[in-house]
């Protein structure tokens, strides 16, 4: 059952061969997919080779093999994490139920909300990418950028596939949408803010690829405890995958702040800027830009969302199964601060209701432990620089805090002293130029660009000066 078709128009390893219906509707849905790809896709550099790794399992382990690909070939495809046999369902109103194979009739509506969601945003982070091509800053770096466009697009299509197998003709219609909004558009835009916000620089992407696909993470991981079994198993193997973006975004950063302390530490004025580098003040302010941004996408503190999903068993918190004894959380309650008449006063909450907030929580301490990590990096270059993550409440535009003002330290400010701290906290149109002006392609292997340190080894069994793209 794990194996994978290749030979098949679309790969998979759920036997589409034997659903004729719901292969000819994908079969349908393909020729969209691929003109939305080559429309909204990487902009050139379609007929390059790319060294990317497509799977071949759908096992936690072992699953991947490394070649040249032109992306246009990429075989996007199926492919679910093995099925357990005699799965229940772990938490809420119906634990210990078998999980459920097709949609239960009445959570519909929100299973269909949740997985059009999810999916969303996976064209949308393609589409925000989709000029970063033309400046990469190494073809190391091109290529870790194309992997993870052509995974996103996968993780569309794990997605459709839920909407088509077992959403009927809802499903295929909220398919199609998929490929009709697009990032940022005025008419049609993308369901969740930070897939609406342009990512036109590297810095952007690696903030991108460390906090939102971080988001993914714990989203995906939510729903993978899921006790309808389709959508868990779809997200426990997007999930390998998504592991290589983190991988992306973390060293990204790390390498970038890398170069930035060395070039401060040898600049005349102690600042990298002046040696063609990124100065860590625009590094941290583009952290507070993309962390709070990307901390909205948790929803809101206190949301009837949240505790109907785990109620119904169909969204769990981080790790559920493995982490927690109790899966039922009625009798508990969980502090949130909430704002009143311009204090923070802590308010009880039912436990259910909070679960955004609980998640939300267990993202921020996984981007501390990566936060650590870049400031060691810092240190051993004997620069006194520290970076830091916002409080939660800082620059939110969704739930409890979205009509305040706060601190980065989270503490309530007017909006006066907001504005005139503004372009102390957040990047700022000059910071936006700056960064601009140090991108530039270099497309030769094992050269990297002036304002990013190279990696520490290369990829898929290839050293660093491997040529990861050939265009010819
Ligand atoms: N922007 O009760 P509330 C990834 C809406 S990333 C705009 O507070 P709930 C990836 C909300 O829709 C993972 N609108 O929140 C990463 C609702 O609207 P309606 C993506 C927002 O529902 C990188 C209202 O506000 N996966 O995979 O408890 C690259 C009140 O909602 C926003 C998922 O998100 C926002 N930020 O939680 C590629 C998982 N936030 O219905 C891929 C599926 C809230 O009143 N989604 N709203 O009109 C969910 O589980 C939930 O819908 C959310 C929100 C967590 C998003
Ligand atoms: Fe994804
Ligand atoms: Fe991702």
């Amino acid at each position: 059952m794990t194996a994978i078709d290749y030979s098949s128009k679309i790969p998979n390893n759920v036997d589409l061969a034997s659903d004729k219906r719901l292969q000819r509707a994908l079969e349908t849905w393909q020729p969209d997919f691929q003109k939305w790809w080559m429309d909204v896709g990487p902009d050139g550099y379609q007929g390059a080779d790319v060294y990317l790794r497509t799977a071949v399992s759908a096992e936690p382990s072992g699953w991947a093999h490394f070649g040249y690909v032109k992306m246009p070939d990429y075989r996007w495809g199926v492919f679910l994490s093995p099925r357990e046999a005699d799965r229940t369902v772990v938490f809420g109103d119906h634990a210990g139920e078998p999980a459920w194979q097709q949609v239960p009739g009445e959570y519909r509506n929100m299973l269909r909300r949740m997985v059009v969601t999810q999916a969303d945003t996976e064209p949308a982070s393609v589409e925000q990418q989709k000029r970063l091509g033309k400046t990469a800053p190494s073809l190391y770096d091109m290529r870790n950028l194309f992997q993870v466009n052509v995974e996103e697009a996968r993780h569309l299509w794990q997605m459709v596939y839920v909407l088509h197998a077992h959403f009927g003709r809802d499903g295929r219609d909220e398919a199609d949408e998929l490929l009709a909004r697009r990032s940022g558009d005025a008419d049609k835009p993308r369901i969740l803010d930070a897939f609406n916000q342009p990512c036109e620089d590297w810095l952007s992407f690696f903030a991108f690829t460390m906090f939102t696909d971080r988001d993914g993470k714990f989203q995906l991981a939510a729903l993978a405890e899921s006790g309808f079994d389709p959508l868990a198993r779809s997200c426990r193997f997007m999930l390998t995958e998504e592991a290589h973006h983190l991988f992306v975004g973390e060293t990204g950063i790390d390498r970038i702040v890398s170069r930035s302390a060395e070039l401060t530490r040898r600049s005349p004025n102690g600042l990298a800027s002046e040696l063609g580098g990124i100065d860590l003040d625009v590094v941290q302010r583009n952290i507070n830009y993309w962390f709070a941004f990307c901390l909205d996408l948790f929803g809101s503190e206190i949301s009837t969302n949240a505790a109907e999903s785990y109620a119904a068993g169909l969204k769990g918190r981080f790790r559920e199964e493995k982490r927690f004894h109790h899966h039922d959380l009625r009798d508990d309650y969980f502090v949130v601060p909430v704002v009143e008449g311009g204090r923070l006063v802590d308010q009880e909450v039912p436990m259910r209701n909070a679960l955004n907030e609980v998640l939300r929580g267990d993202y921020r301490h996984d981007c501390e432990r990566v936060v650590d990590k870049w400031n060691e990096t810092i240190a051993s270059h004997g620069v006194d620089f520290k970076l830091s993550l916002p409080s939660t409440r800082f620059f939110r535009r969704q739930g409890l805090y979205r009509d305040s003002f706060f601190n980065p330290a989270g503490e309530p400010i007017d909006e006066d002293t907001w504005n005139r701290n503004r372009d102390q906290w957040l990047p700022t149109e000059a910071d936006r130029e700056a960064v601009m002006r140090v991108m530039g392609p270099v497309t030769e292997p094992g050269v990297f660009a002036n304002w990013i340190a190279p990696p520490k080894k290369g990829l898929g069994g290839k050293g660093v000066e491997f040529a990861y793209v050939r265009f010819d």
